[in-house]
């Protein structure tokens, strides 16, 4: 679809690593790479396991992550989870549960620091080698910028956490080396996302845990030799970028922002247009494997911005939340209906071939059939000049990437998976580390950058360059708060890809969408568990079931993200998704804002 949308003048695309803008942003401005995690494998040699903001027996990041930390949890290496709730990998895998409030992290890391270095527990020869900025971290967190030391008991008002927890935590992770921190997305998904990956990548520097071996750059989770196996597409250059060019290397959101729509502000660039600074004014959209209302903040924004445009195209294989709101709808084939190939995952060694099963149900076709067929109509010919098979082997032929780690296609294609056998655990950054002269680290200094130079250039209070606890929006401290007490996340649900699932009534059965509320703010709500309550705020209404449990920590609710957006005529969303209620800003990194945001819940009437 994009190479017809090219051929035909181009379109505006949208930016931002959706999943994780916040860390890629940071670790830009930090190491000065995209990739920097281990495979799981070296999760054996670590002393201590940090999981921050992390659920990997839920969320699946790649095939064998539960399998590696049940096996490090059996060989006695201690594993600590820090998260609002009490998940299923804290019940699984972890020693200790560290419930802290959303968007309180970076405090916290900050405290951690503070301790590490009244303690003298930094690796100083470390951070002289391979690192710049130090002293004016230092400077912040001691309070010697600002008069304020970063202490844990600084940081216990901020986070829910006790200042003795945050002192102990930091003392096990400083001296237990090689240790492990591993930063999840969720928590970066939030306003000032950045400052919280910048504070785990900087605890991981300053203890040197860096580029060894059972220590964990703290960044994406994403190894650069597995990122490595790439699949490239051949798609034409889009006319559009031409005009306006995207500022790839830029760190400024603001410029980016004029180029390109921020994934997050699709809404408000199609209701304000160039009066809003953007690049158009935009009369259509056409979406491809996207549930665009769905998925992205602020639903009831969304369904206005829907009305306004003339003409909305959707390629999915359900008429979804987002479908409902189309002109035409185009029905896809699934994985079964076609023949495709993929690497799940960048952090996966594995390439799947999906062999074709049945014949394309009904009308549907896939979206590569679609754009044949459509091609013509619109004035292009050969466009549809290979067939399926022929594209998948060109593709694959111009993935140089590929073809080496997948010697033979045809193989490939009959054995349906391809492992790719690596020589042991991988290490991000082991060669700057090991050999720093001849491998300096991609920044501008060649070093790790505690201070980042391109950040300072800035000069944006709001993205220090160096990390700093900024307070975000719509926090506890909000006035808002007072009419909408309650944090609001939104997580990632065990029994649906995103909203892909949410139709399967089977799963429907097994879990059933509800809000987790702890017992505190239940009972003094009325609340019972399995009652329906009402989750608003001044963006949307949602009605849900209540999960009244001890698994989230009071003050914070959780509404998986997903749940099928359907709001009845009183506006109120019966299908229980969260981002009818969610804030369509985006943080200044670039990243989604998905967990930041203030609600309150009451009492609706029981089920049935
Ligand atoms: N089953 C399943 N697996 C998936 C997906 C799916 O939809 N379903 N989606 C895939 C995709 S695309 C992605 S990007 C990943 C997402 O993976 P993640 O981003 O890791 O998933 P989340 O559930 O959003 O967040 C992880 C944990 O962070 C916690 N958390 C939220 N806010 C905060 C905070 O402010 N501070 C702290 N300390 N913790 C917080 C949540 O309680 C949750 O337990 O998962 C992938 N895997
Ligand atoms: N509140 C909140 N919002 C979030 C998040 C959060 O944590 N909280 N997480 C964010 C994250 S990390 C992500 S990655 C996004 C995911 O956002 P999306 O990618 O929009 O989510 P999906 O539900 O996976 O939507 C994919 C759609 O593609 C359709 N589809 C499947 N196969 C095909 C195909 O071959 N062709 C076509 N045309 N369509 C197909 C599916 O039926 C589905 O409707 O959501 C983001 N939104
Ligand atoms: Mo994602």
């Amino acid at each position: 679809i994009r190479r017809l949308l090219n051929q035909t003048g181009g379109c505006s695309v949208t930016w931002a690593m959706i999943s994780g803008e916040a860390c890629t942003y940071a670790v830009r401005a930090f190491y000065g790479t995209g990739t920097n995690g281990n495979t799981r494998d070296d999760l054996f040699n670590s002393h201590y396991v940090i999981l921050w903001g992390w659920n990997p027996s839920v969320t699946i990041w790649d095939s064998n992550t539960s399998y590696i930390l049940a096996q490090v949890r059996e060989r006695g290496i201690p594993i600590v989870a820090v998260d609002p709730r009490y998940t299923d990998s804290v019940a699984t895998f972890a020693n200790q549960w560290i419930p802290i409030r959303p968007g309180a992290d970076t405090a916290m890391m900050v405290a951690m620091a503070h301790v590490i270095i009244s303690k003298n527990l930094h690796d100083q020869p470390f951070i002289d080698k391979y690192s710049i900025g130090f002293d004016q971290f230092k400077d912040y967190v001691l309070g010697k910028e600002d008069g304020i030391p970063k202490t844990p008991a600084w940081a216990e008002p901020i986070t829910g956490v006790p200042a003795d927890t945050i002192e102990k935590l930091a003392i096990a992770y400083a001296t237990n080396r090689p240790s492990a921190l591993i930063a999840g997305f969720g928590p970066g998904r939030s306003a000032r996302g950045e400052q919280y990956h910048r504070a785990a990548m900087t605890l991981a520097t300053i203890t040197g845990n860096v580029g060894v071996h059972g220590g964990n750059a703290a960044g994406a989770e994403i190894n650069p030799v597995v990122s490595s196996f790439g699949v490239k597409l051949p798609v034409e250059d889009n006319p559009v970028d031409k005009e306006f060019p995207f500022p790839n290397s830029s760190m400024d959101t603001a410029i980016r922002v004029k180029a390109r729509p921020h994934i997050s502000l699709v809404w408000d660039a199609v209701l304000k247009g160039k009066a809003g600074g953007y690049p158009a004014d935009y009369k259509m959209l056409y979406l491809n494997c996207v549930n665009q209302i769905n998925q992205f903040p602020n639903a009831n924004k969304g369904v206005q911005a829907l009305k306004k445009l003339e003409f909305v195209v959707v390629h999915d294989t359900f008429i979804t939340s987002t479908a409902r709101y189309a002109d035409i709808v185009l029905p896809i084939t699934t994985i079964l209906e076609r023949n495709d190939f993929c690497r799940p995952w960048l952090s996966g060694t594995h390439y799947l071939f999906n062999n074709q099963a049945i014949n394309p149900i009904g009308e549907s076709k896939s979206d590569w059939q679609i754009a044949c067929d459509l091609a013509p109509r619109l004035g292009i010919t050969n466009f549809g000049d290979k067939s399926e098979d022929e594209w998948l082997r060109e593709i694959y032929k111009a993935s140089p990437d590929m073809c080496k780690q997948v010697p033979d296609y045809d193989t490939f294609k009959k054995d349906g998976v391809h492992k790719v056998k690596l020589s042991g655990p991988q290490v991000a950054f082991e060669q700057q580390i090991k050999d720093p002269a001849n491998n300096p680290f991609p920044t501008r200094s060649g070093k790790i950058e505690i201070y980042a130079k391109r950040l300072a250039d800035l000069n944006n209070p709001l993205v220090p360059p160096v990390p700093k606890y900024v307070e975000p929006w719509e926090s506890p401290n909000d006035p808002l708060a007072k009419k909408y007490p309650l944090q609001l996340i939104t997580t990632h649900f065990k029994r649906r890809i995103h909203s892909m699932m949410d139709n399967n009534s089977w799963l429907k059965e097994l879990i059933p969408q509800a809000v987790q509320i702890n017992a505190r703010d239940a009972a003094g709500r009325g609340i019972a568990d399995g009652d329906m309550v009402r989750v608003f705020n001044d963006r949307g209404q949602v009605a849900i079931l209540a999960r009244v449990t001890e698994r989230i920590m009071p003050g914070v609710v959780d509404i998986p993200e997903g749940a099928w957006f359907n709001p009845d005529s009183q506006g109120v969303d019966r299908g229980g998704c969260g981002n009818t209620l969610t804030k369509d800003e985006v943080s200044p990194g670039g990243a989604l804002c998905s967990n930041t945001c203030l609600v309150q819940v009451e009492k609706f009437g029981r089920r049935g």
